[in-house]
């Protein structure tokens, strides 16, 4: 049998996205089908779809478009939130279409509010419990670990709020041809960092290298990591910075010993440089990315259990 290439499927991927970025921006351009601005609105999702959901909330609601939460799908509209917040519309993301803890909270709403799901897997059941459906199905993967479908649902939502995001395309497609440094793979330890609508890309850069390295990750919003998490910083470890950076981090950093990363780079190209380094870490590792261990493609729960 021939040897498996180590993250065959994630490799072809994330090295896609920026053509695929560039498609879901046009699409976005040509679509109306999100909620209307001063809609109030509830994003949901699970692992990375609900950190995109994150960046979107803050993005939509920064941009003046109106109140936006986001929620895991599993968490959504507890009690305590449910008072007081009427939402117009939920929006889920979810690339499978088939996650259960979505799939349940769309068939509980069953009709009562207006519903959008934005999916890779066009085919897939949700389909038929949402009003109106964004398709991204050349954004769909195989291997398990997601990277464009979550980068291209951002890309897309982003560019439904009137952002440009053209300028993250070329600066992916610049990162995506350098090699990856030494001191990012062989280091021991990562925190992430982000501000804003960045904070949610802080958590799925996290999420991305315990999935697909079992690597020790941590992440804060950046304003946040001086309460505390800074002591994990150290020499060989490193602090990766996405978006704008707080005042005076560089040098309470650099007191440390952590590499810090940060560059002027749209923080969209920065996750897609993350991408890489987590691609390559799991080579190294002799893992395989596409397959990690404990976790599918899609988390269907057994109702039986
Ligand atoms: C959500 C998700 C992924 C995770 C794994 C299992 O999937 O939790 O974030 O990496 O693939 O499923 P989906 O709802 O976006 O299909």
């Amino acid at each position: 049998m021939a040897d498996t290439i180590l993250g065959a499927f994630m490799e072809e991927e994330l090295l896609s996205q920026p053509d695929v970025w560039l498609r879901a921006i046009a699409q976005a351009g040509t679509e109306r089908l999100l909620p209307q601005d001063g809609a109030r609105v509830a994003v949901v999702g699970c692992g990375s779809s609900w950190f995109m959901s994150q960046c979107y909330a803050v993005a939509r609601e920064g941009a003046g478009k109106g109140e936006t939460e986001a929620f895991a799908a599993s968490e959504a509209f507890l009690d305590h939130y449910r008072k007081n917040r009427d939402y117009d519309a939920v929006v889920a993301i979810t690339r499978s279409g088939t996650t259960t803890e979505v799939l349940e909270l769309l068939a509980e709403l069953n009709g009562s509010i207006p519903t959008v799901a934005v999916i890779g897997d066009t085919g897939s059941p949700i389909t038929d419990l949402v009003d109106e459906v964004i398709g991204l199905p050349y954004a769909d993967e195989q291997s398990v670990v997601q990277t464009r479908f979550a980068t291209a649902a951002l890309a897309y939502l982003l560019t439904s709020l009137g952002t440009d995001v053209r300028a993250a395309v070329d600066q992916a497609r610049e990162v995506l041809a350098e090699a990856v440094p030494a001191e990012l793979l062989d280091a021991e330890q990562f925190t992430f960092l982000g501000r804003g609508w960045t904070v949610g890309l802080a958590h799925e850069a996290a999420l991305k290298m315990r999935e697909g390295v079992q690597d020790w990750t941590e992440s804060y919003p950046a304003m946040e990591y001086r309460h505390g998490p800074i002591s994990i910083a150290a020499p060989g470890r490193v602090t990766w910075l996405f978006g704008e950076e707080p005042a005076g981090l560089e040098a309470d950093l650099a007191r440390t010993g952590a590499l810090y990363v940060r560059s002027a780079r749209h923080p969209l190209a920065e996750l897609a440089r993350l991408h890489k380094v987590t691609l390559e870490r799991a080579r190294q590792r002799g893992l395989n990315p596409d397959v990690p261990r404990h976790l599918t493609r899609s988390v269907i729960l057994d109702p039986s259990a």
